[in-house]
C-alpha cells in the first residue's frame, strides 16, 4: 500500500519537467554528517526560536531536485530576497502537500529553505534518498544533472518506504578536480571544503549586482545577485543516465 503511495507520489513530483523527487526516514537524516558536523541537540535548541516547528513524529521527508541547466542562469539569481527556482520549488512543495492531503489523508508541511528556519540538511538527506552523491566540490552530483540542481524538501507524517542511496555511481573517480582550483578563494585548498573563504566570494557577489538588461520602474537598470557556481560549473562529470525506479 504504502509503496504504492511512493510510487504516486513520485509520479505527481516527476510530471514537471526538470523535477526529481525521492524520499529518506527522517531518522537517517538527523543522524547524518551535517547534523553531526553542526552539533546535533545543541545545534537545534540554539535556533529553536527562530524555527518553524516539524509536524511530530514525522517520518519521511520526500525530497525534491531541480535541474538548473547551465544555459538558464536566471533560476539562480538572487531577486527580492528569493531566486525564480527556489520560488517554483516552494510552490510545488506547497502543492505537493495539498496532494498529499486530498488524495490520500496525509498530513505533510514543506519546510523552509533555510536550516535555522527548520530546513534539513538537503545534500545529506538526497544522498540518503539516491539522488546523487557528494562530489570533491561538496556539492551534490547527480547521475543525469551533475552539480546543476537545487533542493527543497517535504515533511511527511506516515512511514513511507524510502529510497536506496544509489550504488556503483563514483562521479569523481580519477578525475583532476577542476572544481577545486576553480575557486577565486582558494576555499579547497586545505583538502576539505572551507566556509570561511566560501563565504568572502559571496558576500563579494552580493556586493557586486549585476545588470541583466532590464530596467526597473524608475528607469534605472535592474540589478540582481549572480552567486559564484565556480565549483558547481567546474565539474567534469556529464551523466548520461538516470535511474527509471523509484
Ligand atoms: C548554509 C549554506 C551555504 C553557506 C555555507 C555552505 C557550507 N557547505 O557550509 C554558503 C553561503 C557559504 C553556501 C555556499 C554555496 N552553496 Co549553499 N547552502 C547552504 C544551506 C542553506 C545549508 C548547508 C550547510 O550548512 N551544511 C552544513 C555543513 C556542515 O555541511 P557541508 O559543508 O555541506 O558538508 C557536509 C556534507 O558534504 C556531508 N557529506 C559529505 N559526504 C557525505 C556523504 C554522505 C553519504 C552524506 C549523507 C553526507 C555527506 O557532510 C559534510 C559535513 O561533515 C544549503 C541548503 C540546505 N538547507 O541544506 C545550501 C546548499 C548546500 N547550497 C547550495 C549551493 C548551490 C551553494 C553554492 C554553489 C552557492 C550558490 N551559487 O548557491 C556554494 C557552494 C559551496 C560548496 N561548494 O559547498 C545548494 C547545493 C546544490 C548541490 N548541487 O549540492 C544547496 C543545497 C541549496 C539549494 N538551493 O539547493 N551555502
Amino acid at each position: 500500500m504504502t509503496d504504492q503511495i511512493v510510487k504516486e507520489l513520485i509520479a505527481e513530483v516527476e510530471k514537471w519537467d526538470g523535477i526529481q523527487g525521492r524520499i529518506a526516514d527522517v531518522a537517517d537524516v538527523l543522524n547524518s554528517p551535517s547534523y553531526k558536523a553542526i552539533g546535533g541537540e545543541q545545534w537545534k535548541d540554539d535556533h529553536a526560536e527562530q524555527a518553524i516547528k516539524w509536524l511530530p513524529n514525522a517520518s519521511s521527508l520526500l525530497i525534491l531536485a531541480m535541474h538548473h541547466p547551465t544555459e538558464k542562469p536566471e533560476l539562480d539569481w538572487f531577486d527580492r530576497g528569493n531566486t525564480s527556482g527556489n520560488r517554483w520549488l516552494t510552490k510545488i512543495s506547497k502543492l505537493l502537500v495539498e496532494w498529499l492531503n486530498n488524495n490520500h489523508g496525509i498530513k505533510a508541511q514543506a519546510l523552509p529553505y533555510q536550516v535555522e528556519k527548520g530546513g534539513a540538511y538537503l545534500k545529506d538527506a538526497a544522498c540518503l534518498a539516491g539522488l546523487g552523491v557528494i562530489g570533491r566540490n561538496n556539492l551534490l552530483i547527480h547521475p543525469k544533472w551533475g552539480s546543476n540542481l537545487r533542493l527543497r524538501s517535504v515533511l511527511i507524517q506516515n512511514h513511507l518506504p524510502p529510497n536506496a542511496p544509489l550504488e556503483n555511481f563514483n562521479p569523481c573517480y580519477q578525475c583532476p578536480m577542476p572544481c577545486r582550483k576553480a575557486c577565486p578563494e582558494n576555499a579547497f585548498v586545505r583538502g576539505g571544503y572551507h566556509r570561511p573563504s566560501c563565504m568572502l566570494q559571496l558576500e563579494s557577489d552580493r556586493a557586486n549586482q549585476i545588470e541583466i538588461g532590464r530596467e526597473d520602474a524608475e528607469g534605472s537598470p535592474y540589478l540582481v545577485t549572480a552567486w559564484c557556481r565556480r565549483c558547481e560549473f567546474a565539474c567534469l562529470y556529464v551523466g548520461k543516465a538516470i535511474r527509471d525506479s523509484t
